[in-house]
């Protein structure tokens, strides 16, 4: 069947795009988009084309797996063009998402309605372009400079209200769209049309306004080049002739595309989306989840159990006595009145949240769970003790699950009645932000236990990723190596500070000693003493020597740095420089630059060890677990991407 079909309704023309899943705009829908626009423009019987998608969505945008091969004509710019000229007015239908390229054609249309669920954006920022059919031109005409700065350097979409406000959409048709946006269409041709966008005039706004603007895209933009170079596009359009601006954000679009910023994105966009549906469980079932139970409700269990709630599960929690209880429930509620305070929910949907728990001492609680998953202390006999309840109180066939860091899954499973049901389930912290789940099965666990880990992934919108079992699985392993390796600096005489800086240049949020100071020095040292306690041979490291000292991180006033009272702000320290002065060799002379890549490297060659071990089963996995669960920069495509390590 045709990717693109013409049904004609009195005098009007539905103009259908049909290309599963996403009706991206390949070369066959561009066709026949222009093909349709020739047919009803030489049809004497048409006075209008409503534009409509089957399936889940509007047009999604140009389809991203043609970027790297030779543009097919009709070139989109053409096309969105062609139909802002048709002869025969188009109007939008949008449901689902209209992004990107498929914007840009809504944009060629002289009217745009949208059903009430569906949404409207410019993401390609977040693939390292920007608009390349007119999004960065038009949109300012349509909705005004500011909008389109909000609009395109963010890349986030907004909802059909927001739009509407915006002035993106000009209606919202509740009810069947198809019938709504016919009505709409018969009403619209009764009166003359809005002009076409491109000849819409736009306000070019002052000095002031660009310099507020290049400020706050480039701090949000961490590092990432397209949304400044989308912010110039904007400007170009605000300023220049409409040629000009065009050609303008075409020139910039092509640049951008053979960019390494864009080729990191790309990557990271298709393991995003390959990473929640695993080849090898294509043909298995998952467990169903209705029920949940969580024991433990310290940081970890009230994270899960809010993520688990933002999913819409019913949550069991359970804890050791009731003031542990009572505490872990606090913890829950701060989490989201905190997202109450932030704006990000209604207190009625905080408070349906919080109703949705039930706290329980007993675990009788979870006679009915589909799943639990355990989050107490990090201790081998506490665990298997949890999850000898667990045998007794569970119904056979509940997956239980266990969020240990760093103790082997195999141990605290070990005498489980039908242990094909037990799994790893590791969460990062804060649970209910954190993208990534590191999913670890034993050589028990069964293809159905698996299937439901990642079945979990995807109803709590997280990014999963398989790993085999060794201490710290994939990601606080690779963790492990790069501190070790900035120690080694240290040692070798690089200051501290320019560690750090080092990886903030990069694009990390913050360096590695920082984030310790943060997270506190106190939990790696106390597993190297466990490891020594066990007869292992652990070498000192420089954090042993501060910990011992007392400098347990900013809780404890200093860490690697010294912090003043209520600060966070890490100033250089002279009793670590003391306390370390022995052990440091000298001074070396390394730029930043330099410093960044030999911690990356050494991330990158454990990421080597881990696959070769088969930990990790792909190089875009090892990228995706640093990127969602420890801050890489996403536009350097992690680790294995950075250092040419994925082909
Ligand atoms: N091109 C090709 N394939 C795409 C695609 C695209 N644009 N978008 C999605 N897919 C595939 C995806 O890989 C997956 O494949 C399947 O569709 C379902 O996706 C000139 C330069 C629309 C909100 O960035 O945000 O237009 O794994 O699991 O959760 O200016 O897909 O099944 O084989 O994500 O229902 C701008 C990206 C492009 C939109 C649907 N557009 N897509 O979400 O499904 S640049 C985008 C999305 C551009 C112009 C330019 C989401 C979605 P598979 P999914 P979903
Ligand atoms: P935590 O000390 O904050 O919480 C542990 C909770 O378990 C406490 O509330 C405690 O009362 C409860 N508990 C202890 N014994 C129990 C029992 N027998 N029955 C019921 N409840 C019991 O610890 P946490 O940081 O939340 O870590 C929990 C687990 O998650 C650990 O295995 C840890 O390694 C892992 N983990 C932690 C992080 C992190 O960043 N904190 C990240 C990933 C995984």
């Amino acid at each position: 069947m045709s990717v693109v079909r013409i049904e004609r309704d009195g005098d009007l023309a539905v103009v259908t795009v049909d290309n599963p899943p996403v009706n991206a705009l390949s070369a066959s829908v561009r066709q026949g988009l222009w093909d349709a626009a020739e047919t009803l423009d030489a049809d004497p019987g048409i006075r209008g084309v409503v534009l409509i998608c089957a399936g889940r969505t509007f047009i999604a945008g140009a389809d991203v797996t043609e970027f790297g091969k030779p543009p097919v004509p009709p070139h989109l710019p053409d096309l969105v063009n062609r139909i802002e000229a048709a002869a025969k007015p188009w109007i939008a239908a949008i449901h689902g998402s209209a992004l990107g390229g498929g914007f840009e054609v809504a944009l060629g249309c002289r009217v745009r309605v949208a059903a009430e669920g569906a949404s409207v954006g410019l993401p390609e920022v977040n693939l390292g372009i920007v608009p390349g059919a007119s999004g960065t031109v038009r949109t300012p005409r349509l909705a005004g400079v500011a909008a389109a700065v909000e609009l395109i350097t963010t890349g986030k979409p907004v909802k059909a209200a927001k739009a509407r406000e915006m002035g993106l959409i000009d209606a919202i048709v509740p009810g069947d769209l198809r019938a709504g946006a016919l009505a709409f269409a018969r009403q619209a041709l009764e009166a003359p049309l809005p002009a076409p966008v491109s000849v819409r005039p736009v306000t070019a706004p002052d000095e002031g306004f660009w310099t507020e603007a290049r400020g706050r895209v480039a701090k949000a933009a961490k590092g990432a080049a397209a949304p400044l170079r989308a912010l110039e596009c904007i400007r170009k359009a605000a300023e220049a002739p409409l040629a000009e601006a065009l050609a303008f954000e075409r020139q910039t679009f092509l640049d951008l595309r053979g960019s390494d910023q864009s080729a990191a994105l790309r990557a990271v966009f298709f393991a995003e989306r390959a990473a929640p549906r695993p080849a090898h469980l294509k043909d298995v079932t998952p467990r169903p989840l209705t029920r949940v139970g969580v024991v433990g409700a310290g940081t970890m269990g009230a994270g899960i159990a809010a993520a688990l709630r933002d999913a819409g599960l019913p949550v069991t929690l359970i804890e050791r006595d009731a003031a542990a209880l009572e505490r872990g429930l606090h913890t829950l509620r701060g989490i989201f009145d905190g997202a109450v305070s932030r704006g990000r929910l209604t207190a009625e949907a905080a408070a349906d949240r919080l109703a949705g728990v039930t706290g329980a001492t007993d675990y009788a609680a979870l006679a009915e769970a589909d799943l639990v998953i355990e989050a107490v202390f990090e201790e081998i006999g506490v665990k298997r003790a949890v999850f000898a309840e667990l045998a007794r109180a569970c119904r056979p066939d509940a997956v239980l699950a266990t969020n240990t860091s760093y103790l082997d899954p195999r141990a605290i499973a070990e005498g489980l009645p039908n242990p094909d049901r037990f799994i790893g389930l590791h969460f990062f912290s804060p649970a209910n932000v954190m993208k990534l789940l590191e999913i670890v099965p034993t050589p028990d666990t069964s293809p159905e236990t698996l299937a439901t880990g990642f079945a979990l992934a995807r109803m709590l919108g997280k990014v999963p990723v398989q790993a085999g079992i060794c201490e710290g699985f994939i990601g606080n392993r690779i963790l492990k190596r790069m501190r070790a390796a900035a120690e080694a600096l240290v040692r070798e005489g690089v200051p501290i500070a320019e560690v750090d800086a080092a990886m903030r240049d990069y694009g990390f949020a913050m360096g590695p000693f920082e984030a310790q100071d943060l997270g506190g020095l106190d939990i790696a040292y106390l597993q190297r003493e466990g490891a020594r306690a066990a007869g292992r041979t652990v070498p000192e490291t420089l954090g042993d020597i501060l910990v011992r000292a007392g400098r347990k991180g900013q809780k404890t006033g200093g860490g690697w740095y010294d912090y003043a009272p209520g600060s966070r702000a890490p100033m250089a320290s002279a009793a670590v420089a003391k306390l370390l002065a022995p052990l440091i060799a000298g001074k070396v002379a390394l730029d930043r630059p330099a410093i960044a890549d030999r911690l990356i490297a050494e991330m990158a060659a454990e990421g080597d060890t881990i696959l070769a071990e088969g930990i990790a089963a792909t190089p875009a996995d090892i990228d995706l677990v640093e990127i969602h669960g420890y801050g890489f920069p996403r536009w350097r495509g992690g680790p294995m991407f950075a250092t040419g390590r994925r082909g």
